[in-house]
């Protein structure tokens, strides 16, 4: 069963959209919370963006947009070192993405006291999804075990179907086993994993 589904192909079509999560300098190797190999999903990313500019679909790319001396940073008592402060040039978007410019764009954790994993957690997203008749997300970006995973799992919470582009997106593994455990965790929610060369137009 399972190597049945492994090489199908799946239609873009009308309906879904690409969701491309926290594809910033700071998660990207010389970054400050650089992912394994993060910048090797710029190039499967940019396949899938070019289905859905070809169809004239809608694209979101969530930005994590930390305030200077936010509550997850170290100094503050946080897990992570500072990253992806506001303006600053690790939390802008990855220039190789070649987003157009009509992408919509979703911060998230930019209040001071409070942090947000999922695309979802505080923004309009599902709102501006909803409204545009949205069903089925495709998703990738960084990092997969942290703000991918919370998104894909919100969306399935809020009934998208959903389909991690695998090749889209890397682990930041502070566990070794957390990416494995992320994919499984998304799987088990009802995500389906795929690869971006099985998109079709
Ligand atoms: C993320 C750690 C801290 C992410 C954001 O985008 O996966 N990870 N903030
Ligand atoms: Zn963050």
């Amino acid at each position: 069963m399972a190597d049945v589904t492994e090489h199908h192909e799946v239609r873009v079509q009308e309906g879904d959209s690409l969701i491309i999560i926290d594809l910033q300098n700071d998660f990207l190797p010389g970054g400050n919370l650089p992912v394994p190999q993060g910048d090797q999903v710029i190039e499967p990313l940019n396949r899938a963006i070019f289905h859905f500019k070809e169809k004239d679909l809608p694209i979101f790319a969530s930005r994590d947009w930390h305030p200077a001396g936010h509550i997850s940073f170290e100094a503050q008592g946080g897990p992570w070192p500072p990253h992806c402060v506001q303006n600053s040039k690790g939390a802008s978007l990855a220039s190789e993405l070649d987003l157009p410019c009509q992408a919509g764009i979703v911060s998230k954790g930019s209040s001071p006291d409070t942090d947000q994993y999922s695309a979802f957690d505080g923004t309009d997203l599902d709102f501006q999804l909803k409204n545009l008749r949205v069903t089925r997300l495709m998703v990738g970006g960084l990092a997969q075990d942290i703000c991918v995973r919370q998104t894909v799992l919100d969306a399935r919470r809020l009934g998208y179907e959903v389909y991690l582009l695998e090749d889209g997106t890397r682990p930041v593994n502070q566990e070794s086993e957390d990416g494995e455990q992320s994919l499984a965790e998304m799987e088990e929610a009802g995500a389906r994993l795929i690869e971006t060369g099985q998109l079709i137009m």
